[in-house]
């Protein structure tokens, strides 16, 4: 044991008399608070901060082993970290659950209430943000180092409220009662410089050297995390920033006897860190946000060179091989442009010398090929915001198109396809292109992605540098989306087949064999059912509302978007009630289907469809004709807890984007993983799903992408389908006409509209007759239970590829090249 050792007393975890008065301690001397007057967040409060001190020593001990160890970090940066409740995950992953549940029984209490207590760390719109999340702890737990870097919103996602069917965003103000995880670092604090001006002077040597002055700066302070991976030996490091006013405000604008204006700047500054923007896959083109971006990511920077000395000393020239920097999309690219600026104006490199060092040490990660998502700034806006950036923007888009030039010599054609600079309409600075330009590998998120990635939005790129772009198929983390979310089925998992699958998820393989063992099936069906059963508790309780845990639960849970077309599933259950209502006999099995899901505040369509399935929802569930066999349910304020608690129970995932827009999905393999069948479209990660489970355990449906590229491309025309369907030109005309809004007949005219006079964008008609009757053969399956069981059960056994620990392994071996440092090693 080391000196810290000895000198901090710890209460080691086994002890459960030691953690009680633990416990007692923190409440009183922390919390302040009497133990006869508490309330369960009091508790929450006291035994997270036991836990924080639980982890703290593993977590010092991790960063002097890569300190010691010499090692090469990579930096993941990211505008978002969807992380989700903490308590649990932290308990599970160091070991620690059984002495703490323990403890708290003791004291009469149930770890259960207190967890509840705790709020989200909801610092992400979907996908792209839960995904950093998932690597954060695969990194920790396959011994990498590996930091995040990214910012503390104040509010992070906005919580949904369903008012008469309307979505209504509330702020989450979840950092109302503290957050016990975080280590603020006062004394950790970057100046960021805004606006001002440059100059630029000759110096001593003859060299031009660039000033960039009178700035109005912001400060960055940070907060720290421990992420503990899965057996606690390695916990990691997430940095959030935070904004804080500087001193400057003191001095000069106090002096200038304008106290409240003076604090009103003060207050101005700090706004910089106080809310996530929520659009998902949408470009916001507001200044806010590229402060946001740049503050975060020159904070970052500083934070990572530190140690590198620009008068000698450790030398910045070796960074490539000690730093990788993956950037997380676009919005952290703004780090190449930053990094050349630090090179060039502090450690006086040459041009040359500064791009090589950029090029080796950062990579980007492209999430979506929506064109509406590629972020480009305004020329005008960097020039007032970043003047000194946007001059180093110019000089690597000189540098790059001279390249250019010279290996296509009269190509002017590819010369404006490819410039930095957009010059249409307003300049702006591809943001996208930029990233590329400045990294050594570029990785799309599944195969078709990356294969799209390379043959539209990129091509130009892909030709100019074939090696830089690959794939590297995103994945999910196996603790929090199966050993502790759904722990029914990890007991069976376990018992079957030993723990290795927790760090090795393609050891389910072995589970193969017992897709064929009868009373396996018998127990995983009854698995299903107890994890039904639990969350039609937990609705019953939170909602009033009670589930049907005999039927099918049918899910689609992901931000509502047109390209993910939650619409096509709403005409699939028109369709269903439909055809109940004509004929009550139907020999359907009976349906529970769930959509949940938030929309951007600013997205029009997508706000309708929630009300939309909140009104179909409303007239089938008081339709006594077809309660037995249907019922829908809206399911409020989609985030990472309330996933938790769905996915163990879906029996049929809905992944349905048209094919070529969902760039991966990971819902998908989260549910793959715990059991469920999916009725999904050859988009995304779905074409690996398939691969992996095999075609006759999945249900395919709908045009390849391929095939809708030809669709517009031949001239698409969904009044065809309209009018070539009897089902689904009624199920429209429902939809137009108000017969889900008798009150307001035209209330869903313009969700008609979009599909039928503005060209079907996502070719929902296209897909729905295909759509339809691969819902067919779902039921067909269902009413067997042994042969649906037996497929789900195959979909968990060849789920393993779908472990962020492979991805991760993939991008440490392809881009990063990092190793694992072993605790204690
Ligand atoms: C874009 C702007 N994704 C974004 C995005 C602001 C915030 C988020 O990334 C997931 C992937 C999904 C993709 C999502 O839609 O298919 O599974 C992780 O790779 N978010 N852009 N793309």
């Amino acid at each position: 044991m080391s000196a810290q050792h000895d000198l901090c007393n710890e209460v080691e975890p086994t002890d459960v008399e030691g953690l009680k008065q633990a416990l007692v301690n923190r409440l009183i001397y922390s919390i302040g608070k009497d133990p006869l007057q508490t309330t369960n967040r009091d508790w929450f409060l006291a035994l997270a901060q036991v836990v924080r001190d639980h982890m703290t020593l593993r977590w010092m001990e991790t960063m002097r082993g890569y300190y010691l160890g010499n090692v090469k970090r990579v930096y993941y940066l990211s505008m978002e970290f969807l992380i989700g409740r903490t308590l649990r995950n932290s308990l599970l992953n160091m070991g620690f659950y059984e002495q703490f549940n323990q403890a708290i029984e003791e004291m009469g209490m149930e770890l259960d209430s207190l967890r509840y207590m705790e709020e989200e760390a909801g610092l992400g719109n979907g996908g792209l943000g839960r995904l950093a999340a998932c690597f954060l702890d695969s990194l920790a737990t396959m011994h990498l180092p590996g930091f995040g870097y990214g910012i503390r919103y104040e509010y992070g996602m906005f919580s949904q409220a369903i008012e008469n069917g309307y979505q209504i965003e509330r702020p989450d103000t979840w950092l109302r009662y503290g957050n016990p995880w975080e280590f603020a670092r006062t004394e950790v604090l970057y100046r960021v410089q805004f606006r001002g001006h440059v100059s630029a002077q000759y110096d001593g040597q003859g060299r031009l050297r660039h000033q960039w002055l009178d700035t109005e700066d912001v400060m960055a302070m940070a907060f720290d995390t421990p992420i503990p991976g899965h057996g606690g030996q390695t916990v990691n490091n997430l940095r959030l920033w935070s904004a804080k006013a500087t001193r400057d405000f003191d001095l000069r604008y106090f002096n200038e006897g304008n106290y409240i204006k003076a604090v009103d700047d003060k207050n101005r500054s700090e706004n910089l860190s106080k809310v996530l923007y929520p659009d998902d896959t949408t470009e916001m083109g507001r200044e806010l946000r590229l402060r946001q971006e740049y503050f975060f990511v020159s904070a970052s920077l500083q934070d990572i060179l530190k140690g590198f000395d620009p008068d000698g000393g450790h030398s910045v020239e070796s960074l490539p091989n000690e730093v990788a920097i993956q950037l997380n999309d676009t919005h952290p690219s703004i780090a190449i442009p930053e990094l050349m600026r630090i090179l060039l104006d502090q450690h006086g490199l040459e041009w040359e010398k500064a791009w090589d060092i950029t090029r080796r040490t950062f990579s980007y990660t492209n999430h979506t090929l929506q064109p509406e998502a590629l972020e480009t700034w305004p020329v005008k806006l960097m020039e007032v915001l970043l003047p000194r950036v946007l001059q180093i923007i110019y000089d690597i888009n000189q540098h790059f198109l001279r390249d250019v030039s010279s290996r296509f010599p009269g190509d002017a054609d590819l010369i404006r396809r490819v410039s930095l600079i957009d010059e249409e309409g307003g300049r702006r600075v591809r943001m996208a292109y930029l990233a590329i330009v400045g990294s050594h590998k570029v990785n799309g998120v599944a195969k078709l992605h990356s294969d799209l990635m390379k043959t539209t939005i990129f091509r130009d790129f892909a030709k100019l540098y074939p090696d830089r772009f690959i794939n590297i198929t995103n994945g999910v983390t196996p603790r929090r989306w199966l050993t502790h979310s759904n722990s029914a089925l990890s007991n069976l998992i376990t018992r079957a087949i030993g723990t290795e699958w927790i760090t090795d998820l393609s050891q389910l393989k072995h589970l193969t064999p017992l897709a064929d063992d009868s009373s396996f099936l018998r127990e995983f069906i009854a698995v299903k059912q107890t994890n039904k059963g639990l969350l039609a508790g937990l609705v019953k309780k939170r909602h009033g509302i009670e589930l049907d845990p005999s039927a099918m639960f049918d899910t689609q849970i992901k931000r509502i978007h047109e390209y993910k077309r939650q619409l096509l599933n709403v005409l699939h259950i028109i369709t269903r009630y439909n055809r109940l209502r004509a004929n009550p006999n139907l020999d359907y099995p009976a349906r529970c289907i769930i959509l949940g899901g938030k929309a951007a505040p600013g997205y029009r369509i997508a706000k309708l469809i929630i009300k939309l399935i909140n009104d179909v929802a409303d007239t089938i569930n008081h339709d006594p004709a077809v309660s037995s066999k249907l019922q829908v349910w809206f399911a409020p304020n989609y985030n990472v807890s309330r996933a938790m608690e769905l996915i163990p129970a879906i029996d049929l995932s809905e992944q349905i984007s048209t094919a070529g827009t969902e760039a991966s999905g990971t819902g998908n393999m989260k549910m793959t993983l715990n059991g469920a069948l999916t009725i999904g479209t050859l988009d995304g990660a779905n074409i690996e799903i398939r691969e992996e489970v095999g075609k006759e355990n999945i249900f395919i449906f709908g045009k390849t992408a391929a095939e809708i590229h030809e669709l517009f491309q031949r001239g698409y025309s969904p009044w065809d389908y309209y009018y070539g369907n009897a089902e689904l030109r009624q199920a429209l005309d429902m939809i137009g006409n108000g017969f889900f809004s008798h009150e307001e007949p035209l209330r869903f005219r313009p969700l008609f509209d979009e599909l039928l006079h503005n060209g079907d964008r996502y070719a929902l008609l296209a897909d729905y007759e295909s759509y339809i009757t691969a819902q067919g053969k779902v039921d067909e399956l269902y009413r067997n239970p042994e042969a649906w069981a037996r497929k789900a059960v195959l979909n968990v056994a060849r789920s393993g590829y779908f472990s962020s620990d492979r991805t991760i392994n993939e991008y440490a071996s392809r881009i990063w090249n990092v190793v694992p440092v072993l605790p204690n090693g």
